[in-house]
């Protein structure tokens, strides 16, 4: 087996002396770092030692990140390339590692978002404030600025499958290879000293965080990972969704009624958690509960703003409509269910239209992350969205789930649901989800999970399995969050800023995040922390919304829970 022989990998390096009195400015030079590099003989690969750069940068300022607290950090900024043997490709890493003083022993790979696979600047905090090497890649898209969808054609018919095999999982396997080697040639460490290994990422990230806990779960010891946008073929065209259910109601609601529906939604659902936060903590409760019918007739008003004009009018039978038929999620047309949809609340971010001065009123517009899916990946156009939606239907939008699930299986997919390797190898796994995410539905991730758990004590009753899930991987649904990030719409709300604090404290010192932290972004409340509920456990506020209390409640947790009839195979 090819890992068990990655510690000789490491032997083969020369080994420099680096003291923990070295200097950042002494270990931050392209000799160092070439000395440094690994032998690169197993994974195929060849490191390209001329292409080494290395840079020290000072008290870099990073705030507001909705992952890690804020942070001035120092760090050496390192790049190189490498290519595949036979190939005459590139692929570009870039490591930021801390001072030898600082350094914890800790190796972190971050992931992208969207179709990019790497985040630049916007993860450097997030490894080096913790003594972690911090690790990106270029997937081979020719350079770190580069997206996918730049480079997944070769030509109009022609799929680059090298391309999509790299952002599908295997940039990242050898960045996180070549990073945990080049990591203890760096500092010098010995073979008996213990390096521990993390991912941290959400969305597309969350994705390739995904892929490889999926396939290559023994070689990390932690991550921490929200809203993957895995299940890839499902996700991407549930973009679409939103716009043929405005395209078969016949209504395109101006995007203050929307709005204005969604506002509504939070008023009435805010005390059903116990607490009136203007926050939902229980999307459950609200689907229970709410019945957005009452909001037909009711006034709606706001200003112009960018392109669209000033709009005043009530909320339409129609409008309800279309927000009910995406909350229900896609249904073919014999009525069986072939996906699931965004929790009430969610911004409905995906139905935008878009004002047409000429015609004075509103035109669906065609999500780009869906329609470019299609164009590219399943119709191998070179197109960046859909020209139309003419004749697709919900069928349509079934046969592409189903198509793209046939094609992109191996490589996009990522809805593996046995992480034995990982679970046996003492891995551990924070998962989290914002209940009012607007890009990557919620009960995706509560589907992956029970998937998992499915999958993986097949023998044990619920109450057994979910208490043995819970000793290695946690999922947390955070209360009003939006994709990835803190909610404008629900201010007061959590996000687990300190994650990846919490799962190196799960991994090192064993300390189990029996409720996750979540720090509140905005509000009378910015930067307390918040405590979060883990799956299948839900949030209920006592005395007055002073006590959180994670209950039980069996009718919630139906409503995650749903049969793709629709789909003739399993769909994990
Ligand atoms: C970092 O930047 C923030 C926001 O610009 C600023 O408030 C803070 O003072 C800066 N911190 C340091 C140490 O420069
Ligand atoms: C790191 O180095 C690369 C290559 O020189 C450069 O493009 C990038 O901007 C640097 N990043 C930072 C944060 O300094
Ligand atoms: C909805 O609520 C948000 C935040 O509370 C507010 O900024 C926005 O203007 C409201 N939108 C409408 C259409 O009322
Ligand atoms: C909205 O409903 C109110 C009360 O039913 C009515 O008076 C008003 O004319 C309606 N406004 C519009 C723009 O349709
Ligand atoms: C690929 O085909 C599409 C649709 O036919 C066309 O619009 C586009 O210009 C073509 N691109 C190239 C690079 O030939
Ligand atoms: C579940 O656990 C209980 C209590 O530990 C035990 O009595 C029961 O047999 C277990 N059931 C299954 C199906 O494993
Ligand atoms: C949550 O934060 C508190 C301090 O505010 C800390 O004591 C506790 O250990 C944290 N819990 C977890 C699970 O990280
Ligand atoms: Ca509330």
């Amino acid at each position: 087996m090819i890992r068990s022989s990655l510690a000789g990998f490491v032997a083969a390096g020369c080994i420099a002396v680096v003291q923990a009195a070295s200097s950042l400015s002494d270990v931050c030079t392209v000799a160092h770092v070439q000395d440094s590099l690994p032998d690169d003989a197993l994974l195929g690969v060849t490191i390209q030692s001329s292409t080494v750069t290395a840079a020290a940068v000072y008290n870099y300022n990073d705030t507001g990140s909705p992952f890690f607290p804020d942070t001035v950090v120092s760090f050496c900024n390192v790049t190189f390339g490498y290519s595949h043997n036979g190939k005459d490709d590139q692929v570009l890493v870039n490591y930021f590692l801390p001072a030898p003083a600082e350094f914890k022993k800790r190796y972190v790979s971050q992931g992208g978002g969207a179709l990019d696979i790497y985040s630049g600047t916007a993860t450097i905090a997030g490894g080096v404030q913790y003594g972690a090497v911090n690790g990106g890649t270029d997937g081979g898209f020719g350079s770190f600025s580069a997206s996918f969808d730049e480079v997944v054609l070769l030509d109009n018919g022609t799929v680059n499958l090298d391309i999509v095999n790299l952002f599908g999982y295997q940039a990242h396997y050898e960045l996180g290879v070549l990073g945990r080697a080049f990591t203890r040639l760096f500092y010098g460490m010995s073979e008996q000293e213990k390096l521990y290994s993390y991912f941290q990422a959400c969305s597309e990230g969350g994705r390739e965080a995904f892929s490889q806990l999926q396939r290559y779960g023994d070689l990390w010891d932690g991550a921490s990972v929200g809203a993957p946008a895995f299940r890839y073929s499902f996700q991407q065209v549930q973009h679409l969704f939103s716009n043929v259910v405005e395209k078969t109601i016949g209504y395109n609601p101006p995007l203050c009624e929307m709005a204005t529906i969604v506002n509504a939604t939070i008023n009435y659902c805010d005390g059903l958690d116990g607490k009136n936060d203007g926050v939902v903590a229980r999307t459950d409760l609200c689907k229970l509960k709410f019945n957005l019918d009452t909001l037909i007739g009711n006034s709606y008003e706001c200003p112009a703003s960018g392109s669209a004009p000033a709009q005043k009018g009530n909320i339409t039978e129609k409008g309800v409509e279309v927000a009910k038929e995406i909350i229900n999620g896609l249904h073919d047309s014999k009525g069986r269910r072939v996906y699931i949809s965004y929790q009430p609340t969610a911004d409905f971010h995906d139905a935008q239209t878009t004002y047409n001065s000429e015609t004075d009123s509103w035109d669906i517009s065609i999500v780009g992350l869906g329609g470019e899916f299609v164009t590219q990946l399943l119709q191998n156009l070179d197109i960046e969205n859909l020209p139309s939606l003419e004749g697709v239907t919900y069928d349509t939008l079934k046969y592409w789930m189903i198509e793209g699930m046939q094609r992109y299986q191996d490589t996009l997919q990522v809805n593996w649901p046995d992480l034995t390797p990982f679970q046996a190898s003492g891995g551990k796994l924070i998962h989290f989800h914002g209940e009012s995410d607007s890009s990557v539905p919620t009960a995706s991730s509560v589907r992956y999970w029970e998937s998992v758990r499915n999958t993986m004590y097949p023998d044990l009753d619920y109450a057994n399995s979910t208490a043995a899930i819970k000793d290695w991987y946690r999922l947390y649904l955070v209360p009003g969050a939006a994709h990835c990030d803190w909610n404008d719409e629900q201010p007061n709300g959590p996000w687990p800023q300190t994650g990846l604090q919490t799962i190196i404290d799960w991994v090192e010192n064993n300390i189990e995040p029996v409720r996750l932290n979540g720090t509140v972004g905005a509000g009378d409340n910015a930067g307390q922390i918040m405590e979060i509920c883990a799956w299948p456990l839900r949030p209920y506020w006592t005395n007055d919304g002073k006590n959180l209390e994670c209950e039980y409640d069996q009718a919630s947790i139906d409503t995650w829970l749903y049969e793709f009839d629709g789909v003739p195979v399993p769909v994990y």
